[in-house]
């Protein structure tokens, strides 16, 4: 007689990559969150047709790819590194001189968290900006799933959590809460999902921004839905 076992599909949050060695990345698909800003700004480029972007974790991996043709692209402490191309600005990725180029990005969290993730099966970008594309796609999929949360400097922030529980709560008829993590996601999200930006402005990164007077990011990043693109890591680049 054969047995037939179903397996139920989950979803996780690691809430800060320094909790990635609690959870098994093994044949899951992780979608690693920066919403301020750096998984903002990569969909907002693929969408403005940056041809790919190469994630890296320092600043001198990034300098050696400006040196062989690519634009290069440094946030730390949220501003631009000297000696660099581009910010971390997703108005940025939609100039002309984007359009077409390959871009190496090295930022304080979000590639970091992006390049600690790199023992799951499939890694894609999530940000506000395409969760309705985000959402279809991995309806479909057959694999768990882990949103791996940037925080900053290793600590919990609130806007990434707020994306993991706009996703988990986006997907809960398909997928089990696989622990308190998402459940304690998704009632973030739904107690701030009516006036998502008063209860972000109270966030310590917006508030970093603020004062570097990078506000119009902080508005842009929030917006849900505007792109279709769906960033996935292939070999070294996201495409
Ligand atoms: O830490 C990061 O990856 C950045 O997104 C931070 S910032 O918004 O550019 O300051």
């Amino acid at each position: 007689m054969t047995q037939d076992v179903h397996h139920t599909k989950s979803i996780d949050v690691c809430l800060t990559p320094e909790l990635l060695h609690q959870y098994s990345l093994d044949n899951k698909i992780a979608v690693i969150v920066d919403i301020l800003r750096a998984t903002s700004c990569m969909v907002t480029g693929l969408a403005h047709g940056v041809k790919e972007i190469v994630p890296v974790s320092t600043l001198e991996e990034c300098l050696a790819l400006q040196s062989q043709g690519y634009l290069a692209a440094a946030e730390r402490d949220g501003s631009r590194a000297e000696g660099f191309d581009m910010g971390n600005s997703p108005f940025e990725y939609m100039k002309e001189r984007v359009v077409g180029k390959k871009v190496a990005v090295t930022t304080t969290n979000g590639t970091l968290t992006l390049n600690k993730s790199l023992d799951a099966k499939e890694i894609l970008i999530g940000a506000f900006l395409n969760i309705a594309a985000l959402t279809e796609y991995l309806k479909l999929q057959e694999e768990d799933i882990i949103i791996v949360c940037a925080g900053w400097k290793g600590k919990f922030n609130l806007e990434d959590t707020l994306f993991a529980g706009a996703l988990c709560h986006a997907l809960k008829n398909d997928f089990e809460f696989a622990c308190d993590a998402p459940l304690a996601a998704e009632a973030m999200y739904l107690t701030a999902k009516n006036d998502m930006a008063s209860y972000m402005k109270n966030s310590a990164h917006a508030k970093r921004l603020g004062k570097l007077n990078v506000i119009d990011d902080i508005e842009f990043c929030i917006q849900e839905s505007i792109y279709d693109v769906i960033p996935v890591l292939y070999g070294e680049s996201l495409v």
